[in-house]
């Protein structure tokens, strides 16, 4: 099944308008909210999160946060997928291709499930990263549709066998392509400021929020790749990933090539946190 507007449709009936402004120009807002054993995780704040970027790119939504939110409950529950991703996208609808603002348009909602597992091995083991350039727009905290350069920082990750690429902006680390980024100096985390040049991540809320509670101190505050690679510890986070060490910045060893004690301790209470929820 998946979730078309305000109706629950086969997968296989499914079809794209050609002249949906998702498909011709990313005109749209997404989200990816994660849930464990027919649980959603932090739906709430994905949802303001939604209702900032819509509003941030003039998007009306088509209906009530409580509305989708039960909407998204439903599908998740009647899914034969016990723990995964729901993934969500809002496009500013279907009209004749012009640049502007169709006077018309309804919003094209979209919603459907994908199974996913936890990550575990790369939580114990950790990942290598590659380092390259952040060429993204200025409103990167909008969860936009336009994912471009992120895919393309994505695809040099793998063809530099690395999990993730670490983006900078004149030497600025900014965040991952689709993670934020952590470095611990001296028992210190720090991570760039939720600031229009990342997406504030669910995920980086909470582990904020974890650290502070276990009074590990964290500095919201701009580090360069020089801090980077000097770092005691680097770790990611998001949805999917969790909180998942760097062991490997390009040919840089970080932490002697193993999870740190910050970065494993923070990986505890995020497993307890999800538990708990
Ligand atoms: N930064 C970017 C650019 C992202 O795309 C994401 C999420 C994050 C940070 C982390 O945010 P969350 O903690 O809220 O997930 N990317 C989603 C995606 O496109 N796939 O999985 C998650």
């Amino acid at each position: 099944m998946i979730l078309l507007n305000d109706d629950f449709i086969k997968r296989e009936k499914t079809s794209i308008n050609l002249e949906d402004r998702g498909f011709q120009f990313g005109d749209g807002v997404y989200e990816v909210i994660r849930y464990y054993d027919k649980k959603t995780f932090k739906m709430e704040e994905h949802l303001e999160r939604l209702q900032r970027s819509a509003k941030n790119i003039r998007l009306q939504l088509p209906y009530s946060i409580e509305k989708i939110k039960n909407n998204l409950e439903k599908l998740m529950k009647e899914s034969d997928i016990k723990s995964g991703n729901i993934y969500m996208q809002i496009t500013r609808g279907v009209a004749a291709r012009i640049h502007p603002f169709p006077k018309k348009a309804q919003p094209t909602l979209v919603a459907y499930v994908t199974p996913f597992k936890r990550p575990l091995d790369n939580m114990e083991n950790g990942v290598k990263a590659h380092l390259t350039e952040d060429i993204r727009w200025n409103r990167c905290d909008i969860k936009s549709l336009n994912l471009l350069a992120n895919v393309l920082a994505k695809q040099e990750a793998v063809d530099n066998e690395s999990f993730e690429s670490i983006l900078h902006r004149n030497g600025i680390v900014t965040e991952g392509s689709s993670t934020n980024i952590f470095i611990t100096k001296n028992n210190v985390i720090h991570t760039h400021p939720a600031n229009n040049f990342i997406l504030n991540g669910i995920t980086r809320l909470e582990v904020i929020k974890l650290a502070k509670e276990n009074n590990i101190e964290v500095k919201e505050e701009t580090f360069t790749v020089e801090d980077l690679l000097k770092a005691d510890e680097v770790f990611l986070t998001s949805t999917t990933s969790e909180v998942t060490p760097i062991i490997q910045v390009d040919d840089i060893i970080i932490s002697d090539g193993i999870p740190g004690p910050i970065t494993k301790k923070l990986i505890d209470l995020f497993e307890q946190l999800i538990n708990a929820d």
